[in-house]
């Protein structure tokens, strides 16, 4: 087991910020944004309202009805800044762990519990909401992404895209192949890191010697780290490198240092493999408790406004639990009906023989 500093309170020098963990706000001379306080508001509600979404998933798997989960506990700002920072024709690509950005592309949470509780193959439909489908293929939706957004260069499309992964995918080759061809191709594509310090169990100094971001450097594409807990910082350096992308000026690399708060997903149990001052030290850099302390101390919201977002919170978490309850199991043979787009006598043949062997048991 290995405790690094910089996984612990000490932020990095190198990190671009906007909002310290005790919610003062610091100017920054490359990023800043100026947001209304309706604006810094609508964020908290982001922010508190997928944390509701979040918690209600992780109790649902722990009383049977999700078959696991990916909590994105910690992660939220990162989610919600990178994911209020897309326009309607920007192409999101997740991971398995981007409820936070789901939320921010309109798509409903339910969907999302669909997929873990094994009664859909994905949930939604990517177009609608311009939101990929969940990958768990550790970094290949990178390559989708790179694709896509060498589709929208060739197409003249006013959009770019932005891909999820984390920091063990930063090893994958597939992440790397990714940034050789969005770099010479100068295609239009955010690489959108959350370093959350840990691949399941095993921790970031394995999976690099140097800083993440500046990897990009190497592929000739500028990179830079920005305060993952910050939700006005992440959103302010993916808004600019979305519109770099947008404008022809290539591919950027955000790594956003974050921390994952929970576990892997529920099958995991972090306490095997890491230090309990970790997470104390994280806990004092909340990315939702960081808002709160700035809207109140700029008054820009009282109690009242807290209360009211808390139980429109817990209402949406009865909603979504109730709703997800409801979702009907699929019927067996469902499972042949996605496969293609068109009928495939493959397909067709082996729709036949499970059919053959479910008639095999009695009713
Ligand atoms: C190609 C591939 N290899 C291994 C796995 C198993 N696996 C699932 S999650 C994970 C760790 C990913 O860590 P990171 O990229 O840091 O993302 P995080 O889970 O921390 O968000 C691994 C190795 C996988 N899903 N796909
Ligand atoms: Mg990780």
């Amino acid at each position: 087991m290995t405790v690094d500093a910089s996984r612990g309170a000490e932020a990095p020098p190198e990190l671009v910020q906007l909002l310290t963990p005790e919610g003062e706000r610091v100017e920054h001379p490359d990023y800043d944004i100026d947001l209304t306080p309706e604006e810094v508001r609508s964020l908290y509600r982001d922010l508190v309202l997928v944390r509701r979404i979040d918690l209600g998933a992780v109790a649902l798997q722990r009383q049977g009805e999700l078959g696991i989960w990916a909590s994105l506990l910690g992660q939220e700002a990162a989610q919600i800044g990178s994911g209020r920072a897309l326009t309607d024709s920007d192409m999101a690509f997740p991971t398995y762990r981007e409820h936070g950005v789901a939320w921010c592309r309109d798509v409903d949470p339910v969907k999302l519990l669909g997929l873990f509780r094994g009664v859909n193959h994905g949930g939604w439909d990517p177009v609608e909401h311009n939101f990929h489908l969940y990958t768990i293929v550790i970094g290949s939706q990178t390559l989708h992404a790179v694709g896509y957004a060498m589709g929208i260069q060739r197409d003249g499309g006013e959009g770019a895209a932005i891909v999820y992964f984390g920091d063990g995918a930063s090893s994958q080759g597939d992440v790397n192949e990714s940034f050789v061809w969005a770099s010479v191709f100068n295609a239009p594509v955010v690489f959108f890191c959350q370093n959350n310090q840990w691949a399941i169990s095993e921790p970031i100094e394995k999976q690099s010697r140097i800083p993440l971001y500046r990897r990009a450097s190497g592929f000739g594409f500028p990179g830079l780290r920005v305060d993952g807990n910050d939700v006005f910082a992440c959103l302010a350096v993916t808004r600019k490198a979305l519109a770099d992308a947008r404008s022809g000026q290539g591919p950027t690399l955000i790594e956003a240092f974050t921390y994952r708060m929970g576990a892997h997903t529920t099958t995991d149990d972090p306490t095997r493999y890491r230090v309990a001052s970790e997470l104390e030290a994280w806990k004092l850099k909340d990315p939702i408790e960081r808002v709160k302390a700035y809207l109140f101390k700029q008054e820009m919201a009282d109690q009242e406004f807290f209360d009211a977002i808390d139980a429109e919170a817990e209402q949406l978490g009865a909603d979504v639990r109730r709703r997800c309850l409801e979702m009907p199991d699929p019927q067996p043979l469902d499972i042949f009906d996605h496969v293609y787009r068109e009928p495939h006598a493959l397909i067709d043949e082996e729709r036949a023989q499970f059919a053959a062997y479910l008639e095999g048991f009695e009713a």
